[in-house]
């Protein structure tokens, strides 16, 4: 039977979450290509189901995992003889910690750059319930959180570094191949690409050149979704 994916839902069909992206990934590196259901803020009601109110949700027969680090570790738990995602079990605590990095450093400090283009990306029954959202995070309107914006790309590049390190001495985190891991900051960039055209990264940087090779995988997956070229 077929799996089930809900993501999240901007306009024109963009599928923009990061975490979304994480467990597309995940599924794209297990050789599965689950049916996916578009979910927009206000559409609570169609994944209620899940028990909980944020994207991603998985389905699979009868099981139903929600949180994108959840779906990982279920994909890799109950489909041992696929492709591992993590490379073995001393692996996955690392790639939770690189997951917790993500959510903490690499994504809030993106966040900042594009948050109003991505309200420029969603439908319009979304718009209140995200600016005041995300108004009331942030302390200001949405527009003058990124007005700063080409100052402040200098603050998440700086926070890349740890990465940029590790890709000067090989082509992916854990070495030669993509694991979990990699799919983790690929979904932040991936989460930009398909709300905001601006340039994130430089073209001499190590994590540039990761992320066109990122791009291609799954026959090029990610550059055939609705996004900015980048
Ligand atoms: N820790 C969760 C975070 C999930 C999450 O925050 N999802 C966001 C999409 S980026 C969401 O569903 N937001 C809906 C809302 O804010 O109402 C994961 O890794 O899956």
């Amino acid at each position: 039977m077929a799996m089930t994916l809900y993501e999240l839902l901007g306009a024109d069909d963009r599928r923009f979450s990061p975490f979304c992206w994480r467990a597309r990934l995940a599924l794209a590196h297990k050789g599965f290509d689950a049916d996916r259901v578009g979910v927009r803020f206000c559409d609570k009601e169609l994944i209620a189901f899940s028990g909980q109110t944020l994207v991603p949700v998985l389905v699979d027969g009868e099981t139903v995992v929600s949180d994108s680090w959840n779906i990982a570790c279920y994909l890799e738990d109950t489909y041992p003889d696929r492709p591992a995602l993590f490379g073995g079990d001393a692996a996955k605590p690392l790639a939770h910690f690189i997951n917790t990095w993500a959510d903490y450093t690499q994504r809030t400090t993106l966040t900042t750059l594009i948050v109003f283009d991505i309200f420029n990306h969603i439908e319009k029954i979304d718009w209140e319930y995200f600016r005041s959202h995300r108004e009331q995070r942030f302390g200001m309107a949405l527009e003058d959180v990124q007005k700063n914006r080409d100052r402040d790309v200098a603050v998440f590049r700086e926070a890349l570094q740890p990465l940029r390190t590790v890709l000067e001495s090989r082509p992916y985190i854990a070495g030669e191949a993509p694991t979990y891991p990699d799919y983790i900051l690929l979904g932040t960039f991936l989460f930009a690409r398909t709300m905001s055209p601006f340039k994130l990264l430089k073209e001499d940087d190590p994590v540039y050149a990761w992320r066109a090779r990122m791009l291609g995988l799954f026959d090029g997956m990610a550059t055939k979704a609705i996004g900015y070229p980048c």
